[in-house]
């Protein structure tokens, strides 16, 4: 629920409490890019939810003056779907780390995209464990070498885009931490759009997985002539190789989890279902 344009600035957003993440980590810029989108919308912290999984951009809630709900490692989606079904006139944004989304919390993902619930979710994408220091994830590339791989990794990385799309999601971007402006314009247009809204940001974790030097030259805005209404030009753009491109991949309208279970309990209370007394003279 938005509030007069310029009510709020980014530091209206702000704790006390200060980020402990290590100095040059990726998620600084990602809560940077937040807290602009979040004053560019105006968003009102009293009607704003933030919830996380476990892992160090699980702990983006406490950085942020709202509603938090740091969950368990991989539930970011039921919590967020659970807050945004009890009260749908709350703005519920999801963050945790590409171990928590893909890994222990993939399962989730299929029934949030098809769901189609209004919040956005942003993964903080640095294709490593970053809490629990540097074992490889969905993401980490063939051959990522750390404690839990130290002959290298045997095993592909998942396509967070294409994966997306493929489920049915009905918002799909992906930002990069080095570009806040753009990310929060980024940001700004997933919690705008109507229904579930899956932002990746490639965040470099600079402790355990440096990528400071290898994902910048790879970074091409999506091209100003994509179709992003077509399912088919999304997956074109999210299966190339040779660059990773930043910006909306896809976007469609269609009605969203809430309105659906609105439907359902018009339905309901229209129907007039038998009374519980007279189930029960009918098994007495
Ligand atoms: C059920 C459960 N399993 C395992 C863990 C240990 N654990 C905590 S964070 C984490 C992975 C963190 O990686 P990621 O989700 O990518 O986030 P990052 O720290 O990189 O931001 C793991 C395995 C846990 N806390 N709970
Ligand atoms: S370990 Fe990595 S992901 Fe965690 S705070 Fe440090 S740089 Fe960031």
């Amino acid at each position: 629920m938005s509030t007069a344009v310029g009510e709020f600035t980014p530091q209206s957003y702000k704790t006390e409490e200060h980020p402990i993440w290590c100095p040059g980590c990726g998620d600084f810029g990602v809560l940077a890019s937040l807290y602009n989108a979040l004053a560019g919308l105006s968003i009102n912290p009293k009607d704003l939810v933030v919830v996380s999984g476990i892992g160090c951009s699980g702990r983006t809630p406490g950085f942020i003056k709202s509603y938090g709900f740091h969950s368990l490692h991989g539930r970011v989606l039921p919590v967020a779907m659970g807050v945004k079904v009890a009260n749908p006139s709350l703005e519920v944004i999801g963050v945790g780390g590409d171990g928590d989304g893909f890994a222990i919390g993939g399962g989730h993902i299929p029934h949030a995209a098809r769901r189609n619930p209004d919040f956005t979710y942003i993964v903080m994408d640095n294709s490593t464990y970053g809490l629990t220091k540097g074992q490889y994830s969905p993401t980490s590339p063939p051959g990522f070498q750390a404690g839990s791989t130290p002959y290298g990794n045997i095993e592909q990385p998942i396509n967070p885009i294409a994966m997306l799309i493929a489920y049915g999601a009905s918002f799909v971007g992906q930002g990069y931490s080095g570009k806040p402006k753009e990310l929060a314009d980024l940001i700004t247009r997933a919690m705008q759009h109507k229904g579930f809204a899956f932002v990746n940001v490639i965040s470099p974790c600079i402790t355990f997985y440096n990528t400071y030097k290898v994902i910048p030259p790879r970074l091409a805005e999506v091209p100003k002539d994509h179709d992003a209404s077509s399912r088919t030009k999304a997956f074109e753009l999210a299966l190339q190789t040779d660059r990773v491109a930043l910006g909306v991949f896809y976007q469609e309208s269609r009605p969203t989890f809430e309105q659906g279970i609105a439907q359902v309990m018009q339905k309901a209370q229209a129907a007039s279902p038998p009374r519980l007394d007279e189930i029960f003279a009918e098994f007495s």
